[in-house]
């Protein structure tokens, strides 16, 4: 048997482990055997739609040493490969990421446009090929959606929405088993509040004084988020870099508003002044997305 594999990025997400089982089932045949595989791990997100559409998860096992072939999803970079990656065994590449490494690749046909999700593109073989295989499908189907977060990221493209409304006709997808996949990504915020408000905290030196503002964007963030652990968090936050200012922001992409939280009530007087809020409260919902680079802090130097 011939040792074929498919292959994206160290840790991929889920267009990236959904392209690489693809592929591989496309290109398998009676004279021909492909593997999808995985460098590192895979994330919860991928495990909850793999399970739930029993399909196996791919093997984290990988001889590099004796692989004949290679295709490579998702990635054609340098850095987002392993030490020792046989580049000249790449035989094809399918992706949607600008500045690859094209010349890394002697041997390989490289199919790279610029569109939401490099499953739009497997997609568009199935279909094109008539090949009607639902689990495949749905889990292409959620791959986009994954990658374009529900068509609310900018990356998003005509061509995804086309691809993804054919997968729908032939397999459909629940729109509640959607928003269990968005929530496994944001289970980090019920797990570990202070490690998530720490990833994007930044600090401004203002004409209020030194305000930190921690943002995070999610789906479903609303109900993800225990309030007063929150301003727990935002305030060992605060200490930590000797702030007596500091606000959460948090976008929902799923219904598309911001909850913004103030971490004591020195912070919950600035939010209160810097969005003309009637009264001084921990937390504040507001009915549209506010982003911290164009909503806060512009307001924090006016
Ligand atoms: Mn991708």
């Amino acid at each position: 048997m011939n040792n074929n594999y498919v292959l994206s990025y160290i840790n991929p997400d889920t267009d990236g482990i959904a392209c690489a089982i693809s592929m591989a089932k496309l290109l398998s045949s009676k004279n021909e055997n492909w593997t999808p595989a995985v460098f590192g791990s895979i994330g919860k997100e991928t495990l909850f739609v793999l399970n739930s559409l029993e399909i196996s998860i791919p093997t984290t096992d990988i001889l590099l040493d004796e692989v004949d072939k290679i295709v490579l999803v998702d990635t054609h970079h340098k850095t987002q490969l392993p030490i020792g990656f046989p580049y000249d065994r790449v035989v094809s590449i399918i992706d949607h990421h600008p500045n690859g490494d094209e010349d890394l690749f002697p041997n390989a046909d490289i199919l790279n446009r610029k569109i939401g999700a490099a499953a739009s593109l497997v997609a568009e073989m199935y279909i094109k090929r008539k090949i009607v295989d639902i689990p495949i499908l749905k889990l292409l189907g959620f791959a986009i959606l994954s990658n374009t977060l529900n068509f609310c990221a900018p990356s998003w493209t005509e061509f995804d929405k086309n691809i993804f409304r054919k997968i729908c006709d032939i397999a459909p997808i629940d729109a509640e088993q959607i928003d269990r996949m968005f929530e496994q990504r944001s289970l980090i915020l019920k797990k570990d509040i202070y490690v998530a408000l720490g990833a994007d905290f930044k600090v401004f030196d203002t004409k209020f004084g030194r305000v930190g503002v921690s943002q995070i964007e999610a789906y479903n963030l609303e109900n993800m988020i225990d309030v007063s652990q929150c301003v727990d968090a935002l305030q060992r936050l605060a200490d930590e870099n000797e702030l007596d200012l500091c606000l959460f922001n948090g976008v929902d992409i799923r219904y598309k508003r911001s909850l913004v939280i103030a971490a004591n009530s020195q912070s919950q007087e600035l939010l209160s002044s810097l969005f003309r809020l009637d009264e001084c409260s921990e937390s504040h919902i507001f009915n549209r997305i506010l982003l911290r680079k164009t909503d806060f802090v512009p307001q924090l130097n006016m």
